[in-house]
């Protein structure tokens, strides 16, 4: 019997909330219970366009606002073909930011409409389920000082915060929005919980377009 598809799997958050721990963490449990799952990060910084993205992070090099809107984009079309093959093949993908991240991020910009950034991601792959890491910015706060890559300020990152409450808005996005303020095992125990649900629910869909 042919198995159905994986799930795709997101997880969004400011800086600090834990997004990359979980995705690990929900990896290796899905794994553990016998299912096919990888984990996948946006930006990539391994592909030639995620070099100039990292670059630019990395205040390594600078980059017109539109223009690195456009190549966070692009990276994320350029994973598509191997999501899809991926999906489709039953593993289930594990998502560290997605393109939630690319229209905060810009549209915390001066001069940056929501839609406007919406567009280049418009028709991506959708994903059956967002967790949003909440956190409160005293709790990130305590969490210790930033770094020194670009955005990685307080002033930037609750402007970030204001847009994906913008973005949450929507109800054609699968939203969840989880407690990140509590230890790594009650955050994961939620996490898991709502993943294992959407892959069991999705398996016979077809892959959705996102913002379409
Ligand atoms: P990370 O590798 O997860 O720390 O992400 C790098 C930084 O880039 C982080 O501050 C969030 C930001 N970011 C992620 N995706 C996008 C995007 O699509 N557009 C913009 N402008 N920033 C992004
Ligand atoms: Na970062
Ligand atoms: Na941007």
């Amino acid at each position: 019997m042919k198995c159905g598809r994986g799930a795709l799997v997101v997880l969004e958050g400011v800086d600090r909330a834990g997004k990359t721990t979980q995705c690990k963490e929900l990896v290796r449990e899905l794994q553990r219970s016998g299912r096919a799952a990888e984990m996948m990060r946006f930006p990539d910084r391994t592909t030639m366009i995620g070099q100039l993205i990292s670059s630019y992070l990395e205040k390594k090099s600078d980059l017109e606002d539109h223009t690195v809107h456009l190549l966070f984009s692009a990276n994320r079309w350029e994973l598509v073909p191997e999501m899809k093959q991926k999906l489709e093949k039953g593993i289930s993908l594990v998502v560290d930011r997605y393109a939630f991240s690319g229209v905060a991020f810009t549209s915390a910009k001066p001069g940056f409409g929501l839609e406007w950034c919406k567009s280049p991601d418009v028709g991506l792959p959708k994903p059956d389920l967002v967790m949003f890491l909440q956190l409160p910015p005293s709790v990130a706060a305590a969490r210790g000082e930033f770094g020194t890559e670009r955005y990685e300020t307080s002033v930037f990152q609750q402007a970030v915060q204001s847009k994906f409450d913008q973005l949450m808005e929507d109800p054609t996005v699968n939203w969840q929005v989880i407690d990140a303020a509590r230890s790594v095992e009650e955050v994961h125990k939620d996490i898991k919980q709502f993943a294992m649900n959407t892959i069991n629910a999705v398996e016979k869909q077809p892959i959705g377009d996102l913002w379409k």
